[in-house]
């Protein structure tokens, strides 16, 4: 059976990676296949809008660089709430951190600095150029946290205008995840990818999202939850300033949560 006939519950059963499991299951119990892209700068505005947010989504995706963070104290004590509320309202943690260097640097990137993201954040992502020592040196580093589950993201396609992603890239990084099924729970992309064979499973998560197409003038482009949940296969919408921006984010959000969830089940059923 295709990958995208299959439901997010069936597939929380069966997806080579812990957290992939886990993200699946949440998405079903939850019916929510919404990622919210937190990008404000005050941690306060944050922390109080994913805890309006929280209810309606399956993943809460940060980055954490573009936050203004008065002392290193400061940083801690954020992601401690943000790990609160996770927990609280059932969604995992993605840190949008796109590595995208040699396995010994991101390792370092990954582990210490300011950020310490491995002991925070569920997911992250990286992009496939370096090869797959990048892959290599972020699984080593989220072995060293054996009592929590830890995944990655691997970059095939972006959004944006101009990307170099996609096609040939795409399918090279595919190639290149499927080493390592325990740890690359999926792809950001644009649409599902390619499946070598039935054991195999992916999460698709799609940023570039807004109720209506269009684009913001700086090369983002943007589909609606049903070209790329619907028609494209895609298991995750990312949603950002189309949410964030809104008069109301929790009655937005909840559009977006309904829409994705609706192409979600019509794809199942047609
Ligand atoms: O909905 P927006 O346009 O306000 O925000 C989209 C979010 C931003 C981007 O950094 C991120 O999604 N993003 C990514 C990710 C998630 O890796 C990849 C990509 O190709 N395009 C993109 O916009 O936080």
């Amino acid at each position: 059976m295709s990958q995208t006939k299959k439901s997010y519950s069936e597939r929380s059963k069966t997806h080579p990676a812990a957290i992939g499991r886990r993200l699946l299951a949440i998405m079903a119990a939850k019916q929510s296949n919404l990622c919210i892209s937190v990008d404000l700068t005050s941690p306060s505005q944050i922390l109080a809008l994913i805890d309006e947010l929280g209810p309606k989504v399956c993943l809460v995706k940060t980055h954490i660089d573009i936050i203004t963070f008065t002392t290193p104290d400061s940083i801690t004590a954020f992601t401690t709430s943000l790990q609160s509320l996770a927990t609280h309202h059932n969604f995992l943690i993605f840190e949008d951190r796109k590595f995208a260097d040699i396995g010994s640097t991101v390792q370092h990137q990954y582990r210490g600095g300011i950020y310490r993201i491995a002991s925070w954040a569920h997911i992250t992502n990286a992009h496939a150029i370096p090869g797959e020592g990048i892959i290599q040196g972020l699984r080593a580093v989220a072995h060293e946290h054996p009592d929590v589950d830890r995944g990655l993201l691997m970059l095939g396609e972006m959004s944006s205008k101009g990307s170099l992603g996609g096609g040939e890239y795409l399918a090279k990084t595919v190639a290149m995840a499927r080493g390592y099924a325990d740890f690359v729970v999926g792809f950001i992309a644009q649409g599902a990818v390619e499946r070598a064979g039935e054991g195999e499973d992916f999460v698709v998560m799609t940023p570039g999202v807004k109720l209506e197409r269009g684009g913001d003038g700086l090369g983002q482009q943007y589909n609606t939850p049903d070209d790329v949940v619907g028609e494209r296969g895609s298991d995750v919408i990312i949603v950002g300033r189309g949410i964030i921006k809104a008069q109301d984010p929790v009655e937005e959000a909840e559009k977006y949560r309904r829409a994705g969830w609706e192409a979600y089940e019509r794809r199942l059923a047609n």
